[in-house]
This record gives structure tokens, C-alpha cells and sequence, in this order.
């Protein structure tokens, strides 16, 4: 393999840290606190990035404001050749930015550059999209009178986005919101500054060379306290949130209180329905990538496998098995299928899920643990676990974002399934596999999944950009990237014209002087 050079990836991304915590398009600056970016792959500190103050919230959001002012100006598919520009630089920083997403997050090199990969489909997708900024037009009730409907810019779009998909999440966000003539302001997780610094500093580029207005794409480095500026800003229409279910309650009623939008993609307890129709090839590469790839640490990620109970113990033998050999190590090798988890955090939130849910009852069939030693020195190296448990326990309806899989028994027939499956708070990603058609169509009907996304032969997590993205119930809600999804980022008007010479009211109302 290739030796990793930390430094020249750096480089090549223009990345100088300290003074970059907040971000303007072409200037750079922040007078706050330090914020240390350690890989989890070896625990080395990659660099130290001075986040955002109050003041610095203030120049960000004013030159926010100018630069919208300007920019709704431009044409729809003017502003899709910018995002057009945008993503040709991303082809040529793919190897780098992916290197660094692995190396600052902790997964697999091949979901690194699949990361920034899902960048370049969403901007392919906006750009198109820039022109089909579509309206209806409507017939009027009243002779001589039209009706339509058009889409404005809201303003300036708050875009809050997690460790997880530290660059792909953003850039669903920001591409729908510039095409759609908005600017955007950027929280990104402080767990991986980096990574928004680099795709800031490739925008920034975009941004000098077509001579636009600085603002169209800023960035705040910071904890929490800079998201609630943002929350609680009456400049910001929109703020699109992507996080725990707890963050996004508080988001979620700080915005209303001030009647703000807010669209949320919150925390998922994704599971696979496994019938006696199912493929048991597929089943179990579906369950092993959607309950391992990223460590877990995807809201897609599957937690559960609902399985019938007469092919149970042959679907438990069968990933007993898989699971022996699985290689979990340092994820820039591309031999490894597991990394690390993000931080040591995340590491006792797994080794607590794993005790509590043997206290409730449940039976480890897949030990879990914490790797030590050599290679492992950051110690947030874990071995996915799987439990045999029941829907019901605590531990199971609650998001553990970490490599454990729950073994859930059902019987009779599929309807039992779907009644497990829909009975947890979350509502994100579901699926079934099953080569029968009644069992897939019921699963896909009204009484099936109750959750955003709904499969058939596949897993839970991989979603494509195409497709509208986001989930039910604590999940928050919101859909983001593909579909008409870009309509929450525009508002809405409804345009009645009259061209004839008296004035008839709707509904048929008389009035007269
Ligand atoms: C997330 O984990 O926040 O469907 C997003 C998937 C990815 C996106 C996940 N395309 O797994």
C-alpha cells in the first residue's frame, strides 16, 4: 500500500488551520477558541483550528447578507454553472479530500471517496436541477385571469451537519441551496473541522474565479454555541440539521419559537426484515455492510435484523460466521472492513449498550470489545458485536451509534414483521428480502414500513442522491437531497394577474359602488 502522508494531503486541500475557523469565501479569520483535531485511526493530532466567536458569527452573517443580495440576481442556471465549476474541482480533489475524510473520521478509504463521489452526483443533480426550477400553473375561476406559481430564494440557509458524513451531508444541502439562489452558512460537527476547511477552501476557489460576491459559501468552526446562533438568528430562514434526536428537539423548538423552517435528519433504528423468502446470500452481505461499514456510525446504519424464526439459527450460523472474518484496523488499509469509532466517547457508549443489554436480558452471540495494542493505540478500535434480544428492551429502541446488531425472532407471518419493525421511536430506513411479492408490496403498502425510506432486496444504508432522504417520527422529518426536495429551500408564491377590465371577485362575491 502506499505510504499516507498526512502533510502533503494538507497541502494539496490549501488547509492552514489555526486561523481558518471562520470563513467568508475569501477571508479567513477567528479570534475564539482551539479546537484540536485528532484522527481516530492512530489518535495523532492532525492539526488545531481557532473556532468562531460572537463577533466572528456577526461578519459572517453580515457578509452572508450582502452577498444574497447579489446572488439571487443571477439566473437559476448561472448559478448551476458555479455548482457545475464546483464539482469539476471536486473530480480533481476526490483522492485528496477522500484520504482526508478517512483519515479525520475514521472510515474505510473506499467510503471516503465514496463520500465525496456522492458530492459530485449531488451537484450533477443540481445542476440539471437549475434549470426545472419548476412551478404549476393553475386555471383561474374568473374569466380573463391567470394563475401560477413561482420559487424565490429564501436567504441565507444554516446547514448543521455531524461527524458522520462530514463533507457529503453538507454539500446535499449547499448545492440544492445555491442553485436555488440561497447562500449558506456552515456549522460543521467539531469533531471534523478539517474536512468543512477543505471543502470551504475548494468553494472559495470557485468563488474568486467567477468574481462573486465573498458569502455564498461561509463556514464557522465551533461546539454548540455556534449553532445556536444560528438557531436563534432571525436571519436565517432555513436551518437544515443533521444529528441526534436530542440535538434536533432543541433545535427543532428553537426555530419554531421564532417561525423559522427547519428541516431535520435526526437518528435512525434501522431494520432488515428477513422472511423465509429472503436470499440468504444477499441477506447477509446487506446486514453485514449496513450493521459494520462506517463502524456503525451511520444514521442508515443497521441495528436490527428481524428474522423468521424458522430460518433463524441458519441466518445467526451464517453471520457468526461472516463476522470471523472481518478485519478491523486502520481503515486508510484497504484490506480492513472495520475502523475506528469517531472518539473514546463513542467507544463507552458502546461498551454501555453492551453491558445494559446483557442486564436486560439479552444473549451476546458475537463478542464485542475494546482493541488494545498494537495498531489500535487511539483505542477507538471496537469489535462489532451481535445480541440475540427482544424489540422491547431499552437498549434496542434506543440509537447506539456503534457496530452492534440485534437479533430480533418473529413468527407467523410477514404483518408480525412489519409490527416489530415500525415499533421504535426512530422512522429512517427500513428493508425487506424477500422474493415474494406479497410480502414486498405489503411491506412497500400503507400498512408496511412506517419509515422514510423503505427497500426491497437491499439494506439500510447506501441510499442513492436521487432519491429524497430523510425519515419519520424522531427522525425528524425533513427530506434533503434528491426528488423535489429543493422546494424547502425556495418559498412559495401564488400569482393571480388579471387582464380583463372589471374586477369579478372569487367565489362569486358582488360587490359594487
Ligand atoms: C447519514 O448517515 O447521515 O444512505 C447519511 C446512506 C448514505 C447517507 C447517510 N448515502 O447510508
Amino acid at each position: 500500500a502506499e505510504k499516507f502522508k498526512i502533510k502533503e494531503i494538507l497541502e494539496e486541500l490549501h488547509i492552514q488551520a489555526m486561523n481558518e475557523g471562520s470563513s467568508t469565501g475569501i477571508q479567513s479569520f477567528s479570534s475564539g477558541e482551539i479546537i484540536q483535531s485528532f484522527s481516530p485511526v492512530d489518535g495523532q493530532l492532525i492539526a488545531s483550528v481557532v473556532a468562531s466567536t460572537e463577533a466572528d458569527y456577526q461578519k459572517v452573517i453580515e457578509t452572508a447578507k450582502k452577498a444574497f443580495n447579489e446572488f439571487k440576481q443571477i439566473p437559476a442556471p448561472k448559478r448551476g454553472e458555479i455548482v457545475r465549476q464546483f464539482a469539476d474541482k471536486l473530480r480533481n480533489k476526490k483522492e485528496a479530500l477522500g484520504k482526508l475524510v478517512s483519515y479525520e473520521m475514521g472510515k474505510s478509504l473506499q467510503e471516503g471517496y465514496g463520500e465525496v463521489q456522492e458530492m459530485i452526483d449531488i451537484c450533477d443533480f443540481a445542476v440539471g436541477l437549475s434549470r426545472q426550477l419548476h412551478g404549476l400553473t393553475m386555471h383561474s375561476e374568473r374569466p380573463n385571469h391567470r394563475m401560477y406559481e413561482q420559487y424565490h430564494p429564501l436567504g441565507i440557509i444554516g446547514i448543521i451537519s455531524a461527524f458522520n458524513f462530514p463533507v457529503a451531508v453538507w454539500s446535499w444541502n449547499a448545492a440544492l441551496a445555491w442553485i436555488c439562489g440561497n447562500v449558506c452558512v456552515w456549522k460543521p460537527s467539531e469533531k471534523t473541522p478539517l474536512c468543512a476547511i477543505a471543502c470551504q477552501n475548494i468553494m472559495a476557489e470557485v468563488i474568486k474565479e467567477n468574481n462573486l460576491p465573498e458569502g455564498i459559501s461561509s463556514l464557522i468552526n465551533g461546539d454548540y454555541q455556534l449553532g445556536e446562533y444560528l438557531t436563534n438568528d432571525t436571519a436565517i430562514p432555513l436551518i437544515s440539521a443533521t444529528g441526534s434526536t436530542k440535538m434536533g428537539k432543541i433545535i427543532a423548538q428553537k426555530v419554531a419559537a421564532r417561525l423559522g423552517k427547519s428541516l431535520l435528519e435526526l437518528g435512525g433504528n434501522n431494520a432488515i426484515i428477513v422472511t423465509p423468502n429472503a436470499d440468504l446470500k444477499m441477506t447477509i452481505m446487506g446486514a453485514v455492510f449496513g450493521a459494520v461499514g462506517t463502524a456503525g456510525q451511520r444514521c442508515t446504519s443497521t441495528r436490527r435484523l428481524i428474522i423468521h424464526e424458522s430460518i433463524f439459527d441458519q441466518v445467526k450460523d451464517a453471520l457468526q460466521k461472516a463476522y470471523q472474518q472481518l478485519r478491523i484496523g486502520n481503515p486508510l488499509d484497504e484490506n480492513n472492513h472495520v475502523g475506528p469509532l469517531i472518539d473514546q466517547d463513542a467507544v463507552a457508549n458502546y461498551a454501555k449498550a453492551l453491558s445494559k443489554i446483557v442486564l436486560e436480558g439479552g444473549r451476546i452471540v458475537v463478542e464485542g470489545g475494546i482493541l488494545t495494542g498494537s495498531g489500535y493505540e487511539s483505542n477507538c478500535y471496537v469489535k462489532p458485536a451481535i445480541v440475540i434480544a427482544e424489540n422491547t428492551f431499552e437498549t434496542v429502541q434506543q440509537e447506539t451509534f456503534a457496530p452492534i446488531l440485534y437479533l430480533i425472532k418473529y413468527s407467523g407471518d410477514v404483518t408480525n414483521a412489519i409490527a416489530i419493525q415500525n415499533n421504535v421511536p426512530q422512522g429512517l430506513s427500513s428493508s425487506i428480502m424477500t422474493s415474494n411479492l406479497r410480502e414486498a408490496e405489503l411491506f412497500l403498502s400503507t400498512n408496511g414500513s412506517d419509515c422514510g425510506i423503505a427497500n426491497v432486496n437491499i439494506g439500510t444504508s447506501g441510499a442513492e442522491i436521487g432519491g429524497a432522504f430523510g425519515g419519520e417520527k424522531e427522525t425528524g422529518g425533513g427530506r434533503e437531497s434528491g426528488s423535489d426536495a429543493w422546494k424547502i429551500y425556495m418559498r412559495r408564491q401564488t400569482n393571480t394577474i388579471n387582464y380583463a377590465t372589471t374586477l369579478p371577485l372569487a367565489q362569486g362575491i358582488k360587490f359594487e359602488l
